[in-house]
C-alpha cells in the first residue's frame, strides 16, 4: 500500500493503514510526491506507526526527504533515465545519509514504462514502448546481473493502463530476483493479473486514496496462492 504525505494528513493516513492492516495488506510505502516536507513525513510515519508493525519503505522521488523513522528505503537506480541524476545522482547524494539515519537500503532496478505519468516526466525517462518485451527484458535482466534486489515495472501513478500481462510474464519468467508491478493497478481482478503473470508484489496508491474500502478484496487477490 502506498501513501503519499503529500496528498493526505497524518490522521487520514493512519486511518488507511489500519485498513490496510485489517485488510492482510504486506507493508507501507510511503513517498509520491515530489514536495514533500521532511517534517510532515515523519509525521506522518509516526502516525502510521502508532497504529501497526507493518514494514514502512520509503519510495522517494530524490534525494531530499528520508526520516530514520522508516524501516527501510528502495534504494533505487532508474535504469531508462536519460539522466544521470536519477540512474545514480541522487543516490551519491543520500547514501551517506541513509547510513546515519541506519536505513536498511533496498536495492532495485525501477523501470518506467509507458504512460510513466509524472514519474516519467520528473525522472526523464526515455520510457520503454508497453508492447515490448524483449526490450523491458533487456532492461530489468540488466538490472538483476548489476545486483538489484528487485526489479519494479512502472507504469506510472494513475496510469490509465498497467504494465500488460505478457510484459509481466517475460520478465518474471526471464527474472531470478522478485518483480514488483505498479501503475494504473485499480481493481482485483486487474492486481490478480499481474500475480498470476509472475509478480511478486503488487503496489497501489490511487485506488487506496479513491475507495480504502477495495483494500481486502485487493489484498485477497494478491494473496491468492497463500
Ligand atoms: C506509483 O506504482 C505506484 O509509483 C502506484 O500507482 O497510484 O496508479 O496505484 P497508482
Amino acid at each position: 500500500t502506498l501513501l503519499d504525505p503529500g496528498k493526505m494528513n497524518p490522521d487520514t493516513l493512519s486511518n488507511i493503514a489500519k485498513q490496510a492492516v485489517m485488510a492482510g495488506t504486506d507493508g507501507i510505502m510511503i513517498g509520491g510526491s515530489t514536495d514533500l516536507s521532511s517534517e510532515n513525513v515523519e509525521l506522518s510515519i509516526q502516525a502510521i506507526k502508532d497504529v501497526t508493525n507493518l514494514p514502512i519503505i520509503l519510495f522517494p522521488s530524490d534525494s531530499g526527504v528520508l526520516s530514520g523513522k522508516a524501516d527501510a528505503i528502495f534504494f533505487m537506480t532508474l535504469l531508462n533515465s536519460s539522466s544521470l541524476q536519477y540512474i545514480v545522482g541522487e543516490q551519491i547524494a543520500s547514501a551517506t545519509h541513509i547510513k546515519k539515519l541506519g536505513l536498511e537500503a533496498l536495492s532495485m532496478a525501477y523501470l518506467l514504462l509507458e504512460p510513466g505519468m509524472r514519474a516519467g516526466l520528473v525522472g526523464k525517462a526515455r520510457l520503454l514502448p508497453r508492447d515490448n518485451p524483449n526490450l523491458v527484458i533487456s532492461h530489468a535482466l540488466a538490472g538483476q546481473y548489476l545486483g538489484m534486489k528487485l526489479i519494479y515495472l512502472e507504469a506510472g501513478s494513475g496510469a490509465k493502463e498497467p504494465v500488460a500481462n505478457n510484459v509481466v510474464e517475460a520478465v518474471t519468467e526471464t527474472l531470478d530476483i522478485p518483480v514488483i508491478v505498479g501503475g494504473g493497478v485499480r481493481n482485483a481482478e486487474t492486481a490478480s493479473e499481474k500475480v498470476k503473470a509472475g509478480a511478486s508484489i503488487i503496489v497501489t496508491g490511487t485506488v487506496i486514496e479513491e475507495n480504502s474500502s477495495l483494500m481486502s478484496e485487493l489484498a485477497d487477490a494478491i494473496h491468492w496462492k497463500n
